[in-house]
């Protein structure tokens, strides 16, 4: 349903002006505020910076490093309207890391946050063109080359299918991909969950801790709003106290972030107005129900859980409101289809778990990597969760494919004995994996972070065990429990299931 022709950040951003929402406020940053008129300009003077100073040509690639501010949210766009392709990086990403990433997506030219430059000089000769922002004293700055061109910028002709993204996700296994997605998928993106699931609306500010480097954070807190003249809050210190305190200040009606997040804040929201919020959004990872209660009864705001995969884009699977089924993470969004595979890849009927498949509008392209073969068969994305659909319709996460533990015989999923850990007491937080046992094959480990003031030891661990055993079939107790401070985490918030079981 989309032209031809398309570039996906014109439609965002000329869309916007035809819409006349000009005066509108876009962004929200730490500095201050930017119309839409005001984010159209800067990214039309970024985009003459990228073809007229750097001579770049369409379809060359731009790596992009920098916290969520209006400047990384509008390099981003100037990029994709210049004809090039995104390539945003995630903050914490160290040289080596950010020069595999230039070697892989074969990048032209860099535009870096200059507090974030560091690692990116330690790279010296394996970094291409390099411009820094957000430093108005460097007379080879960004800014200093914006103030010399023009405030308009015609909008570079691409096609509906040509590539404007490629996103990197480690994933939970730690070998980082590349995923291509087209100047159609991010206007699809746009037009599928927010409007049938999410709602969003012209007056919502949304607000958020995902990067914009991850695709959960750049559809949420810019592609969506943008799309239906919204607002957006973009953060760069991310805390639940910052979070909380952000929603408060800027009322904030739409907040984006991960279950663990919402669970930190859960114990913090009473002293803080969230009166605002009508929207919540939980992805990123499975949600476990009692971070839902948690988080209702805290907030009183309901959570809006769904599922989305870097290889998809963003969210396919979700309910909302009434549609809500506490411990499913919902149906299939209009757009998407859904269906669970049996170990030969045929479907199975409710209540059998198996392979979750997805199809719709966006879809896995993985860049130069063998493991597209696996991951699209006949036009179904293979996602690596397990899940199980019900006689209703709803699917409900079991586990990552990879990531069942088989203990003397029994499928265990992890997620369900943690399910029931984060309902103790003195349980923050906890992780479930797999150990290798000569006697079980595996045996059930979960590595357990306690609530501030409850101390570790032999004696806490039986009472957790014994607590999981009154709860669910005690097979699935966990015989090994190990304390510590923190878990192994992605930047975007996923549980490194893989470092656990290294541990
Ligand atoms: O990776 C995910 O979990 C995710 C969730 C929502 C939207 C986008 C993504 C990549």
């Amino acid at each position: 349903k989309y032209p031809l022709q398309l570039n996906a950040a014109g439609t965002l951003l000329d869309g916007a002006l035809a819409a006349g929402w000009g005066e509108r406020t876009a962004l929200l940053g730490a500095n201050g505020s930017w119309t839409y008129r005001q984010l159209h300009q800067q990214a039309d003077r970024i985009a003459h910076v990228l073809r007229q100073d750097l001579g770049l040509v369409t379809g060359n690639r731009v790596l992009l490093r920098g916290a969520n501010c209006p400047m990384m949210a509008a390099c981003i766009l100037a990029v994709i309207k210049a004809g090039c392709i995104a390539v945003p990086t995630m903050p914490l990403l160290r040289a080596r890391e950010l020069s595999a990433i230039i070697d892989k997506a074969q990048v032209n030219a860099v535009l870096c946050a200059a507090g974030l430059r560091a690692e990116l000089d330690a790279l010296a000769g394996n970094c291409p063109r390099l411009l820094s922002f957000d430093d108005a004293s460097d007379p080879q700055g960004l800014e200093a080359r914006m103030a010399r061109h023009d405030a308009q910028f015609e909008t570079v002709a691409t096609a509906l299918d040509d590539v404007c993204l490629i996103s990197f996700t480690s994933g939970t296994t730690g070998v980082p991909k590349g995923t291509m997605h087209f100047h159609r998928d991010l206007l699809a993106i746009c037009d599928c969950f927010p409007r049938s699931t999410l709602r969003q609306q012209a007056d919502d500010i949304v607000i958020g801790t995902p990067p914009l480097a991850f695709t959960f954070g750049l559809g949420g807190l810019l592609l969506f709003p943008l799309r239906v003249g919204a607002s957006s809050v973009l953060l760069e210190k991310l805390a639940p106290e910052t979070l909380l305190a952000a929603i408060e200040q800027r009322r904030a009606t739409v907040c984006f972030t991960a279950p663990t997040f919402y669970r930190q804040m859960a114990s913090l929201a009473a002293r803080f107005d969230l009166s605002s919020l009508t929207r919540a959004v939980s992805a990123g990872e499975a949600l476990p129900v009692a971070t839902r209660e948690l988080w209702q009864a805290a907030a009183g705001v309901p959570l809006i859980d769904g599922i989305g995969a870097t290889e998809m884009l963003h969210i396919f699977i979700s309910s909302a409101g009434d549609a809500v089924r506490p411990g499913a993470t919902g149906k299939p969004i209009p757009g998407y289809r859904a269906c669970i595979l049996d170990k030969e890849g045929k479907p199975v009927g409710p209540g059998v778990s198996g392979r979750l498949a997805v199809k719709g509008p966006t879809g896995c392209r993985y860049l130069a990597d063998p493991r597209q073969r696996d991951y699209v068969v006949d036009g179904w994305n293979l996602t690596g969760d397990a899940y199980e659909m019900d006689a209703d319709g709803y699917f409900h996460y079991r586990s990552r494919t990879d990531d069942m533990i088989i203990s003397a015989g029994y499928n265990i999923a992890g997620v369900e004995v943690e399910e029931v850990l984060l309902r103790h007491p003195a349980v923050a937080e906890c992780g479930v994996v797999g150990r290798a046992d000569e006697e079980r094959g595996q045996v059930v480990e979960a590595h357990v972070v306690l609530k501030d003031g409850c101390e570790p030891g032999a004696e806490l661990a039986t009472q957790l065990q014994e607590f999981v055993k009154r709860q669910i079939a005690p097979y699935k107790y966990p015989r090994s429990i190990r304390f510590c401070d923190k878990l192994p985490r992605t930047e975007t918030g996923k549980l490194q299931r893989f470092k656990l079981r290294e541990a």
